[in-house]
């Protein structure tokens, strides 16, 4: 009988490669706590590229003023080009993602998809933006963390990368995932309560206390529906829907 030898699935990690202007701010907040510990496990591994390095004159510029004038600077294409070209070789992910007020608003089912493949290639922009012709000529990809302004895009990348990263094998137990999965059906979450019984005058409300599961349950439901109702018109309308009874 011939049998084939099954080899270990190469176990390579999931990688996130960051192209920033500020490299000395990773791994940052996610060399702490989940995130952390998962990068030390070698569930993930991060690599860091100085955009700056690929700049080509004495003073290493990497920005410049627009064309057609207005206020800020622009990052230069062929600087950015360069540092997307020197992490394209040993990368066989997805395209480069450049995190941008002007992109599409990540969602969950991105991170689902990011976290499922092998990686991601991260650009964090500086100053008012990058040229349109790297963003093009590279099959960039531009999302946007929500509707504020932030400094930069490293704290996008942050953002992302931790939102994967609990998603990968192991990192969050098997109890949360199941719980994730009732969330997904597009309503925010009940309140929660723990010890003590009272605090300040408040007391736990009294279903939770009465061992009932089908009407603690019942409650729960209630409440999420209520809070998504008056918190997000957005998912409730998605939700109706989704769920809509004829
Ligand atoms: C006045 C025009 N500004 C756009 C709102 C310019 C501008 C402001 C801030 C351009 C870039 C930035 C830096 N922001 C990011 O790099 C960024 C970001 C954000 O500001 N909000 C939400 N998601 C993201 S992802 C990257």
């Amino acid at each position: 009988m011939v049998r084939e030898t099954v080899e270990a699935p190469e176990s390579t990690p999931w990688q996130a490669v960051v192209l920033t202007l500020y490299p000395e701010m990773f791994p940052g907040p996610l060399g702490a706590a989940l995130a952390g510990r998962a990068l030390r496990a070698g569930t993930w591994k991060l690599e860091t590229v100085d955009i700056r390095d690929f700049a080509r004159d004495k003073h290493r510029t990497v920005d410049d003023q627009p064309f057609g004038g207005g206020p800020g600077m622009v990052m230069r294409a062929d600087v950015l080009a360069g540092a997307i070209d020197a992490t394209a070789a040993s990368w066989d992910g997805p395209p480069p993602i450049y995190l941008s007020p002007r992109g599409r608003p990540l969602c969950q089912a991105r991170v689902r998809e990011l976290a499922n493949g092998s990686g991601a290639r991260l650009i964090c922009g500086r100053f008012e933006g990058v040229d349109q012709r790297v963003l093009e000529s590279r099959g960039v990809e531009e999302l946007s963390i929500g509707d504020y302004v932030l400094s930069g895009g490293e704290t996008a990348a942050f953002c992302l990368i931790d939102a994967c990263v609990r998603l990968l094998p192991g990192v969050v137990g098997a109890r949360e995932s199941l719980a994730e999965e009732s969330f997904e059906q597009g309503l925010l979450e009940y309140p929660h309560y723990t010890r003590p019984p009272t605090f300040e005058g408040r007391d736990v409300p009294q279903v939770l206390l009465s061992g009932d599961h089908a009407r603690i349950r019942a409650w729960r439901r209630e409440q999420a529906e209520k809070i998504t109702r008056e918190r997000r018109a957005d998912l409730w309308a998605q939700h109706r829907e989704k769920f809509a009874q004829g």
